[in-house]
């Protein structure tokens, strides 16, 4: 592909409601969009997944469009005809900035593909038309206003339930929420709230038949992980300590992880997540397809990955309508607790080009 301009453009939607997390409060979603025109005559679009403030990661929005304009755009253009496989090893000597590469790299993937009338599910190896969706709920100002949120989820049919914690927001929801619902699958995300200092207590979740807890100490505390997932029966899973194969590789062999939250954005881009997927299914490790309030530009291609065969566990691909009121994308309708894998060429959604105008804060072209 012979890249022609790219457009960098940062929009925010508003949120159906408040998301909170142990890092922080959203209200809306900030994010960098890009489009990438070629000479082939096929654009390509792609959704950086960072947020508005370092809290998730050390990517923030802004940031995101600086490296990409100073530093990996540059790189790329000097290559001339570049195929996204090859985008990875080029951007290889630019430490970090996993979801601005990305960005990148998803951008000439749908480039790419629209021109061989290829899908993304089908070129990463789909084996599903159909997957299954779970939601991320966040932490509520109260246990009523968590059951009735948790209430309108289940009665929507998501096939699994995520509560996010932190200290003093935990073993009471989870206890609540699994006394009213006995069967459902069910699983926590603390954002790293947590210390080695706090095992006795996250072993009070031992009784509620959790799924897995994600995230619970610093990221970089592998061995702190390894540690608690011998002392608690709930399966451990990293998040965001995973951001490569090498570091998922070696969080499995440390045991600091038993189950893998796959987000293609913290790992570099789908292409590093399939080859996390392989190393997993190699080692029987059961995979999902973690969730960064993505629009239906970033969920299409995120269904597209959770439908490999080893993506086993429901994933945070929630429908569009769990996220915002209107999406940039024709929405995602969740039916039967399942999302429908996109089948058209690229990433295979119509972007609603006006919405997006009314939802934008600033708009760049870089001319190649
Ligand atoms: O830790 O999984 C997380 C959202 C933003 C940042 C981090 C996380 C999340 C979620 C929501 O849990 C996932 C989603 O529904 O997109
Ligand atoms: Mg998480």
């Amino acid at each position: 592909m012979k890249i022609k301009e790219v457009e960098l453009r940062i929009i925010e939607l508003p949120l159906v409601r408040p998301f909170r997390t142990s890092f922080g409060t959203q209200l809306n979603r900030e994010l960098l969009l890009m489009k990438i025109a070629t000479h082939e005559g096929t654009e390509g679009w792609a959704e950086c997944v960072a947020m508005s403030e370092p809290l998730y990661s050390p990517e923030y929005t802004f940031a995101c469009q600086d490296v990409i304009e100073r530093f990996l755009l540059p790189k790329i253009f000097e290559q001339g005809d570049v195929l996204a496989e090859e985008v990875s090893s080029l951007l290889k000597p630019f430490l970090g900035h996993q979801m601005s590469k990305a960005a990148i790299e998803t951008a000439l993937l749908d480039a790419q593909l629209k021109l061989e009338g290829r899908s993304f599910g089908s070129y990463l190896g789909s084996t599903k038309e159909l997957v299954d969706c779970g939601v991320s709920v966040g932490i509520s100002s109260s246990l009523d206003a968590l059951v009735s949120e948790v209430s309108q989820y289940v009665h929507e049919g998501y096939r699994r339930i995520k509560l996010k914690i932190e200290p003093g927001w935990d073993i009471e929801p989870v206890r609540t929420i699994r006394d009213m619902w006995p069967d459902i699958l069910l699983q926590v995300d603390a954002n790293q709230a947590y210390t080695r200092s706090d095992f006795d207590l996250l072993k009070q979740l031992d009784p509620y038949d959790l799924l897995l807890i994600e995230q619970p100490l610093d990221e970089h505390d592998l061995l702190g992980h390894a540690t608690l997932a011998r002392q608690i029966a709930t399966p451990v899973c990293l998040d965001e300590s995973i951001t490569s194969l090498e570091s998922a590789r070696d969080a499995l062999a440390l045991k600091a992880t038993t189950i893998i939250n796959i987000k293609p954005g913290r790992v570099g881009g789908y292409l590093e997540s399939v080859r996390i997927h392989d190393l997993c299914v190699e080692n029987d490790i059961q995979v999902w397809c973690g969730g960064m309030l993505e629009t239906g530009i970033g969920r299409a291609a995120n269904v597209a990955l959770a439908s490999l065969p080893g993506f086993t566990l429901p994933g945070d691909t929630s429908a569009s309508a769990r996220y915002f009121e209107r999406d940039i994308t024709d929405p995602f309708i969740m039916i039967d607790g399942q999302l429908r894998v996109p089948t058209k060429p690229g990433i295979g959604v119509d972007i609603d080009r006006n919405f997006i105008e009314d939802l934008t804060k600033s708009r760049k072209v870089i001319t190649a």
